[in-house]
């Protein structure tokens, strides 16, 4: 178990604080952000907890049960989705490298006692960039229950997304994000982290919320999980970022223009296939050099080994 405790700072700390310490400690945790929204959202999970399996594979964790289309299943994960906290944090992480950002993954990971602890991992690993390299994806953890050192708060290894591809943290390095409910941990795609170890009696649930650039192939397919005819009931906001939006000039249109456009009635706008504000948006938008013509030879590793050593209840 972790001995370090993760920072947290309070709920109404300004805006350029949080983005400071997310971009120099690569996390940043928010106490008690949306308290009441939380309390609603348990009810609503509850069956759906109660009928979602455990994980079968180590990574997903034997004790750990996942549930996922949690927009449609459990509504008020919806404006926890495009809480304007969460939103002005994507904005100073996400925007100097695309156009537009979007949701890449909504999920409950669940805690029962005894699970084990997770292998550290950076969530960017899902493309092919190795570290350090600029943020691919923002994720941010719900904490759902209150999250403690005992039920397996996520462990985090601050500084870890500066660091280089394959270093592999010490113990000491580890810190737990243990928070109240309603709290959230909000981190780059670049930090090392995974859930931890529950040796308590009580479960653990997160809701995880994660965004990502504009450009890039989402994790969970959004279109498929929130279809047109079940999305169209959602606050555009939200629509938007799951992807009834353009990703950026020239990318997701449909018939020529605004993909939203499917989930309105009236007449078609234009199909210009982007739109003088998404252009502008684009133009301010850094590019990027890929620096290895060749791929590197070595297939790096995707997950740390430090965690799984320490581990398991029991063990
Ligand atoms: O459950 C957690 O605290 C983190 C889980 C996680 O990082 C993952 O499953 O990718």
């Amino acid at each position: 178990m972790a001995k370090r405790l993760a920072r947290r700072m309070p709920t109404d700390t300004p805006i350029d604080a949080l983005a400071e310490a997310l971009a120099r400690d690569g996390y940043v945790i928010v106490e008690r952000l949306a308290v009441d929204g939380i309390r609603h959202l348990r009810e609503e999970l509850a069956p759906h907890i109660a009928a979602a399996p455990f994980g079968h594979t180590e990574f997903l964790g034997a004790r750990t049960k996942r549930v996922g289309s949690v927009f449609r299943r459990a509504p008020a994960t919806q404006a926890l989705a495009i809480h304007p906290t969460i939103m002005a944090l994507a904005d100073r992480v996400l925007l100097p490298h695309c156009a537009r950002y979007q949701l890449n993954f909504s999920g409950i990971m669940h805690l029962e006692p005894g699970a084990g602890a997770q292998a550290l991992h950076r969530d960017g690993v899902l493309y092919p960039f190795l570290h350090p390299c600029p943020a691919t994806v923002m994720p941010a953890m719900w904490a759902v229950t209150d999250f403690t050192t005992e039920n397996g708060a996520t462990l985090v290894v601050p500084e870890s997304h500066l660091w280089e591809h394959d270093r592999e943290p010490e113990p000491d390095e580890i810190a737990a994000a243990a928070m109240p409910a309603g709290s959230a941990l909000v981190y780059t795609g670049g930090m090392l982290h995974g859930g931890g170890a529950n040796v308590s009696n009580t479960v653990r649930t997160g809701l995880a919320l994660q965004y990502s650039l504009g450009w890039l192939r989402q994790e969970e397919n959004q279109y498929l999980a929130n279809p047109p005819e079940v999305a169209r009931g959602y606050p555009e906001r939200l629509q938007r970022l799951i992807g009834y939006d353009y990703g950026g000039p020239y990318l997701g249109f449909v018939n020529g223009g605004d993909p939203n456009r499917v989930l309105v009635e009236g007449p078609a706008g234009p199909a210009d296939r982007t739109t003088p504000e998404l252009d502008a948006a684009a133009a301010r938008v850094a590019w990027l050099r890929l620096g290895d013509i060749e791929p590197v030879p070595t297939p790096a590793r995707r997950h740390t080994t430090v965690a799984m050593k320490q581990r398991t209840p029991g063990e």
